[in-house]
C-alpha cells in the first residue's frame, strides 16, 4: 500500500486498492457474486459477527469485490477508507445521517442536486434536524450561520447544475474553528482527478458514481470516503441499517469504469472546453456557466483547488423555455437525458428535471432560471457535438 501512495492517479485508477487474492493469478479482479459467506465452523460465525476473527459475513457488511473498489477510491481521494452505496443518494444519505440526531443543525450549500435538497430540506425536518441553505460564496453569511449545535456542513463544488464554485480551503478553515462538525463534500462533478476535497479540510467525501467514476452509463452507485474511524461509523450504522449497499456486480462494473477515468476526463474536459466557447459565440445564448471562463467567479481557483474546469456546461437562451424546448427537441445525436459523465453527451432542463424537487423560490435563490439548460460533454468527437448543436440552434431559429 505504500508503495500505491506514491503512483499518480492514472496509475492508482488501474492499480489502487488490494485485489482479492485469486488462486488462478486471474489479471482482473474476480466478481464475488454471493449473498453470504460459508464459515468453517459455528464458532468462527460467532467470532465473527462479535469482531474478534476477520472473514466476510454477508455482501450486506462487506464483500470482497466491493472491498476492493472502496479501497480503490479511497486512495484516489486521499483519504483513509471508502464505502461503496447502492445508489449517491444513498452515499448522501449515509454520510450526513451517521453524524446527525434529533436537535441538531446542518448548513448546506444553496444550490445543491435537486434530492440532495429534498433530504435535507423536507425528510430531515421530520427527525428534527434543521437546516440552514447558504449561499457559500458568501464567507460572512457562513461564518453567521454556525450554531452551537451544527454538526455537519455539505457542500458541492462545482455545483449542479450551473457550476457555481465554493472555495473548499475558506469554507474547511470555517469548519475547523468548530466543534465537532464534520465537512462533507460532493465531489461527483470533478473527481478524485480533478479535484481532492481532503486536501482542503473535508472530513468526508461523497460521489454519485453513477456519473464520472463508472463512466459508462449503465450503473447506479454511490461512494463514499473519509477516515477509517468515521467509515467504520458509516458502515456500522447507516449503512448496515438503513442497507444502500451496493451489489457486487455493480462494483465490479465500476472498478472496471474507474481504469479510464484518467483519460476519460482528459478528453472530456478538452473537449469541453472547446463546446463552451463555441456556446459563447452563438447569438441565441444568452449566457454560458463554465468555470474556464476566466470571467466565471471560481476561475481563480482553477490551478490550485480544481485541476481543470471539468466537461459541464450550463447556458441559458436568449428566448427563454419555450425556444429551449425547440432547442432539445432538435438535437439529433445529442441525448435528452438527466445524469452526466457518460460517453455519450447528454442534455437536460435543470428547472423541470434535475432541480424539480427545488421550490420555485429554492431555484431563484440558488440562480436556476426556468430557461438554463445543462449539457455533459460526452466523448465523442467535438466536431459531431458542434455540428448537432449548431443545426439544432438553426432549426430552433426558425420557430
Ligand atoms: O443517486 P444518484 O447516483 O443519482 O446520485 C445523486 C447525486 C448526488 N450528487 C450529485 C452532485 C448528483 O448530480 C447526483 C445525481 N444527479 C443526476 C443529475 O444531476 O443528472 C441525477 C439525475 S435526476
Amino acid at each position: 500500500m505504500a508503495q500505491q501512495r506514491n503512483m499518480r492517479p492514472e496509475s492508482m485508477v488501474i492499480h489502487g486498492g488490494e485485489a482479492p487474492a485469486d488462486p488462478h493469478g486471474a489479471l482482473v479482479a474476480p466478481l464475488y457474486q454471493t449473498s453470504t459467506f460459508v464459515f468453517p465452523n459455528a464458532e468462527t460465525g460467532g467470532q465473527r459477527f462479535a469482531g474478534d476473527a476477520d472473514g466476510y459475513i454477508y455482501s450486506r457488511l462487506g464483500n470482497p469485490t466491493v472491498n476492493l473498489l472502496e479501497q480503490r477510491i479511497a486512495a484516489l481521494e486521499g483519504m483513509q477508507a471508502g464505502a461503496a452505496t447502492a445508489t449517491g443518494m444513498g452515499a448522501v444519505a449515509a454520510a450526513t445521517m451517521a453524524f446527525l440526531r434529533a436537535g441538531d443543525h446542518v448548513i448546506a450549500s444553496d444550490c445543491i442536486y435537486g434530492c440532495s435538497f429534498a433530504l435535507f430540506s423536507h425528510l430531515f425536518e421530520r427527525f428534527g434536524v434543521q437546516v440552514s441553505f447558504v449561499d457559500m460564496a458568501d464567507e460572512a453569511a457562513l461564518a453567521a450561520a454556525f450554531q452551537a449545535n451544527t454538526r455537519v456542513v455539505f457542500v458541492e463544488t462545482p455545483a449542479n447544475p450551473h457550476l457555481r464554485i465554493i472555495d473548499l480551503a475558506m469554507v474547511g478553515a470555517l469548519c475547523q474553528q468548530q466543534p465537532d462538525v464534520r465537512l462533507i463534500v460532493d465531489n461527483t462533478f470533478m473527481t478524485p482527478l480533478l479535484q481532492q476535497p481532503g486536501n482542503f479540510g473535508a472530513d468526508i467525501v461523497v460521489h454519485s458514481a453513477t456519473k464520472y467514476l463508472n463512466g459508462h452509463g449503465d450503473v447506479v452507485a454511490g461512494l463514499i470516503t473519509g477516515t477509517r474511524e468515521d467509515i467504520q461509523l458509516i458502515k456500522m450504522t447507516t449503512l448496515k441499517d438503513m442497507g444502500a449497499t451496493i451489489s457486487p456486480h455493480d462494483a465490479w462494473l465500476i472498478t472496471r469504469g474507474l481504469k479510464t477515468l484518467a483519460i476519460r476526463m482528459e478528453k472530456h474536459c478538452a473537449t469541453a472546453a472547446i463546446v463552451a466557447d463555441f456556446l459563447k459565440a452563438q447569438p441565441a445564448v444568452e449566457k454560458v456557466y463554465y468555470p474556464g471562463f476566466k470571467d466565471h467567479p471560481g476561475h481563480h481557483l482553477i490551478g490550485t483547488q480544481m485541476r481543470n474546469a471539468g466537461a459541464i456546461i450550463a447556458f441559458e437562451l436568449r428566448s427563454g423555455y419555450q425556444a429551449g424546448v425547440a432547442f432539445l427537441n432538435g438535437l439529433e445525436m445529442i441525448k435528452i437525458a438527466v445524469s452526466l459523465g457518460d460517453a455519450e453527451s447528454l442534455i437536460q432542463h435543470p428547472a423541470s428535471m434535475t432541480h424539480s424537487p427545488l421550490t420555485p423560490e429554492a431555484r431563484e435563490k440558488a440562480g436556476i432560471s426556468d430557461g438554463l439548460i445543462r449539457l455533459s460533454v460526452g466523448l465523442e468527437h467535438v466536431d459531431d457535438i458542434i455540428h448537432d448543436l449548431s443545426q439544432s440552434f438553426a432549426k430552433a431559429q426558425q420557430i
